[in-house]
């Protein structure tokens, strides 16, 4: 599979002619090339999506809303291929992508299509004097760079309402995960969409990512990825004054009351713990639990996990898949070691698991669960982004708080609880920008969707998107007698 650039509106190779590879990681095996775009083939998307930009801005909001449903319905046409290639690209079970990436990708278009209809501005009235109103108008040209756990899902969260609202897009996909971007563009090609009004590049975040980051022409980046990259986006960005949204990293707290429904917690947070490998960013890899049900949960959760064997992606058994990148499956075995020095007990799990067949060279890792640790060793504090939890018990509120709340990181948090009063209490007092109370990941596109701390700057989701990817201008009108 070669992977191309798509830059008004045709598949192009990269101007210096260089490939990176493209590994599958249920095999271990290089499948096809990506291109390694620079500043050059970033200036050559930039030029077209400023070209496109007056006609799209000025097409109208109906018209815009109808581009978004006929690629919502491009994705739905072509729907086993996007969720097979996203399976093979990423490693997670093709049942997942079914389920929940490619329908959340047709979704986010049919979203934001709906959503910029119903966009509206506001209007300050200075009583027998004045009026202002504001107007929100597309900014240009903005930058979208997405990572490599929800490729299509996140990639069309940022792209769908930069479309919406009138700006043009210069997107990059993680060069892990770029197959779906390339289906995308074909999509974008099939349908006849203007060409420049979408362009995607691929490339390494070295090279492609700094280039979208760095372009004078582009005047927003929405990001989500690492804390790490964040930082060195925003030093870029920020003195160039440019708008930036940055979903970055995570280490959701999932504190578990005694008085909670036993049954559905236990179910949920396996999910949450583990779906797909562990490598969602709402993933709850720090578990609590009131100490009166602690030995009860220990067993009943390290049995189910233990469950949940590996397997291969494509495989419509399998529910749990490979991790995404040989580096990432040593960074997930080396936070393990670390565990294990730092004095915890690997309660299952531990180790890379090797699965036979034509997986036999693939990165898979064991479901581990972790116990007998701080709440604020490096293990309970990192990112590890993996199929890894600990789980720790707790006597009272003030004390799960205080954990909860003791690392850097503040994207979401899960409760499980059926008291009224402390759920109230509680949901003031953590520390993060989502809060699931006896569920998990329950998604409604129209609510504010980011993190506190080095969780990220901004919000993503509903008109929050567009009032990121639209700058107001207020307009005061005086009509008084002096
Ligand atoms: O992400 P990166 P990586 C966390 C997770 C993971 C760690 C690193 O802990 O282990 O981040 O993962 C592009 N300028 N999350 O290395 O590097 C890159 O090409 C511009 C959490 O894969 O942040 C890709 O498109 N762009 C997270 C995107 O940024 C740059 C999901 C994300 O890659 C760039 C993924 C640069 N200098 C990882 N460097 C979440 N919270 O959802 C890289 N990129």
């Amino acid at each position: 599979m070669q992977i191309l650039n798509y830059i008004n509106g045709e598949l192009l190779a990269p101007k210096s002619g260089n490939f990176l590879d493209n590994y599958e990681p249920a095999t271990g095996k290089v499948y096809g090339t990506i291109p390694d775009s620079d500043s050059e083939d970033i200036d050559l998307a930039v030029q077209a999506a400023k070209n496109a930009f007056p006609n799209w801005a000025n097409c109208g909001n109906e018209t815009r809303a109808e581009w978004l449903f006929k690629i919502a319905e491009g994705i739905q046409k072509h729907f086993q291929e996007f969720a097979a290639a996203e399976s093979r690209d990423n490693g997670k079970p093709i049942t997942l992508a079914q389920k929940v990436d490619i329908p959340r990708a047709i979704s986010n278009f049919e979203f934001y299509a709906k959503a910029i209809t119903q966009y509206h501005s506001s209007s300050h009235s200075m009583e027998g004097k004045a009026i202002n109103y504001t107007l929100r108008q597309a900014m240009g040209v903005v930058g979208c760079i997405s990572p490599w756990n929800l490729p299509l899902y996140l990639f069309s969260w940022k792209i769908a309402p930069a479309l919406a609202a009138g700006n043009t897009v210069v997107a990059k996909p993680s060069e892990i995960t770029p197959a779906t971007a390339l289906l995308l563009s074909k999509v974008c090609i099939e349908i006849g969409l203007p060409p420049g009004v979408l362009n995607i590049v691929h490339g390494s975040g070295g090279s492609t990512g700094t280039a979208i980051v760095s372009h004078p022409n582009i005047k927003a980046i929405s990001f989500t990825g690492g804390t790490a990259t964040g930082e060195k986006i925003a030093s870029i960005a920020a003195p160039k004054f440019k708008k930036l949204s940055l979903e970055l990293g995570g280490k959701n707290p999932n504190i578990i009351f005694a008085d909670c429904d036993y049954e559905k917690m236990l179910t949920t947070t396996v999910l949450s713990s583990f779906s797909n490998q562990g490598q969602i960013c709402l993933c709850g890899s720090r578990i609590f639990v009131e100490r009166s049900i602690y030995e009860k949960f220990k067993k009943d959760f390290v049995d189910r996990v233990s469950l949940l064997v590996p397997g291969d992606p494509s495989d419509s058994a399998t529910k749990m898949g490979a991790v995404v990148s040989k580096s990432h499956m040593e960074k997930i075995l080396s936070y393990i070691e670390i565990a294990k020095n730092e004095g915890g007990t690997i309660l299952t799990g531990g180790k890379q698991r090797f699965v036979g067949g034509r997986c036999e060279n693939g990165w898979f890792v064991e479901p581990t669960v972790i116990e007998g640790l701080s709440y604020d060793c490096r293990t309970n504090q990192e990112e590890i982004f993996g199929p890894v939890v600990t789980i720790m018990p707790f006597d009272t509120e003030e004390e799960v708080l205080k954990f909860a709340n003791s690392t850097r990181y503040g994207l979401a948090a899960i409760l499980w609880t059926n008291n009224l009063l402390r759920t109230n209490r509680l949901a003031e007092l953590l520390e993060c920008g989502i809060l699931w109370v006896n569920c998990w990941l329950v998604r409604d596109l129209r609510t504010p969707f980011g993190g506190v701390k080095d969780s990220g700057v901004g919000r993503e989701g509903g008109f929050e998107a567009l009032d990121f990817f639209t700058e107001p201008k207020n307009v005061c009108i005086y009509f008084g007698n002096n």
